[in-house]
């Protein structure tokens, strides 16, 4: 593939209902989409940074100058033979690694067009259908909670995941047990709790949870083993997991029984795939998480979510859970058991809508040789 430019877009995409974590609410997503033109096949990529910094580090107001600036600019003119050859061209620059994933996954869909392959195929995945679960995010009560559960549960999801924190956690999840003694429930703190908390924590034991999610800081794996330790429930790492070596070494201490892996926040799918082989190395079950994607990012985590060791459902569901209209066609949809069919076209699986992506731009810039 010969990179001849690298268009950077900013996309506003109103959410079809708010979605709050122990950090904040978003009513509308605001992120980036890169497009690698290369002699005449273009492939998309989504990066998930929000338009603020408190998930992770990364926001709109960083991507945007890393791209367009130094990541853009180390790919054009270059002629590459695979997607992963960027991680080397990108080595130079550190962190910004949701900046770097937009950028190698759309390097990824070139190279599954130029191979005629399916990209969940090019990844080495090897299931046709992936299991699904859902994230809910805080409500304004817990009887809205309860009935977004059932209206999920109906929809035929496998797995139940809620955000919690301090204030909205044991009774939250005391209803949600009491109507729904036996489904699979985990729940989410991003980094809401310390270790002063821990008395507290035990207590989510009681409610048979498949994990929770990174309960402590960001970026900590050392005290979430000594947290691990002393409570039942599976901790699973989300924003501390940067890397296979982080992947390795948070498992080596005994910080976490399950790993959340986003294509986003481990840089692109090369990292991705290694972080999926070590936990598979450790026997540590993986599952792709979630960061609101539009059609392009959810048709990368399609894809990932086909490898052998994403073995629990994960936060990838329909479109129509966020979007009125979404930016593919067809849209992501899930079965009544709960599954989606891995799309079996040659490239990204899904047609991008280039029209609606037009519409919905606010700010473009194309970066090609010379610019
Ligand atoms: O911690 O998994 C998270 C959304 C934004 C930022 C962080 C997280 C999430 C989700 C949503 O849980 C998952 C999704 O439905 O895309
Ligand atoms: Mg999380």
């Amino acid at each position: 593939m010969k990179i001849e430019a690298i268009t950077v877009r900013e996309i506003h995409l109103p959410l079809v209902h708010f979605f709050e974590t122990s950090f904040g609410r978003t009513t509308t997503r605001k992120f980036l989409l890169v497009t690698a033109h290369c002699q005449g096949i273009e492939g998309w990529g989504e990066c998930v940074a929000e338009a603020h910094p408190y998930y992770n580090e990364e926001c709109l107001a960083t991507a945007w100058p890393i791209i367009t600036g130094y990541l853009a600019p180390a790919l054009i003119g270059r002629n590459l033979k695979a997607g992963r050859e960027a991680v080397g061209l990108f080595s130079r620059v550190r962190g910004n690694r949701m900046a770097k994933a937009a950028l190698e996954n759309a390097l990824w869909a070139v190279e599954a067009v130029e191979k005629n392959l399916p990209l969940w195929q090019l990844v080495g995945g090897v299931r046709r259908e992936i299991e699904c679960g859902v994230s809910i995010g805080i409500q304004d009560t817990v009887e809205q909670l309860l009935e977004k559960i059932a209206t999920e549960l109906a929809a035929g999801y496998r797995r139940i995941k809620v955000k919690v924190k301090p204030g909205w956690d044991l009774d939250v999840l005391r209803r949600i047990r009491e109507r729904w003694p036996d489904i699979l429930l985990s729940c989410d703190a991003n980094s809401a709790y310390t270790l002063e908390d821990t008395e507290h924590l035990k207590k989510f034991d009681r409610f048979n949870l498949l994990m929770i999610e990174q309960p402590l800081w960001n970026d900590d794996f050392y005290f979430h083993a000594r947290l691990q330790k002393q409570i039942q429930t599976a901790i699973c790492l989300d924003e501390s997991i940067h890397s296979a070596r982080d992947a390795e070494a948070a498992m080596e201490v005994g910080a976490c029984r399950i790993v959340n892996i986003k294509v986003g926040r481990v840089g692109g799918f090369s990292e991705a795939m290694r972080v999926h082989d070590v936990c598979r190395g450790k026997r540590v079950p993986v599952w792709c998480g979630g960061m609101l994607e539009s059609g392009i990012g959810r048709a990368h985590n399609v894809a990932l979510s086909t490898l052998e060791n994403f073995c629990l459902p994960g936060d990838v569901s329909a479109s129509k859970r966020y979007w009125k209209e979404d930016l593919i066609e067809p849209e992501v949809e899930v079965s009544p058991q709960g599954t989606i069919t891995v799309p079996d076209q040659p490239g990204l699986g899904y047609r991008v809508k280039q029209d609606l992506i037009e519409k919905l731009t606010v700010r473009q810039e194309v970066v090609r040789s010379g610019s």
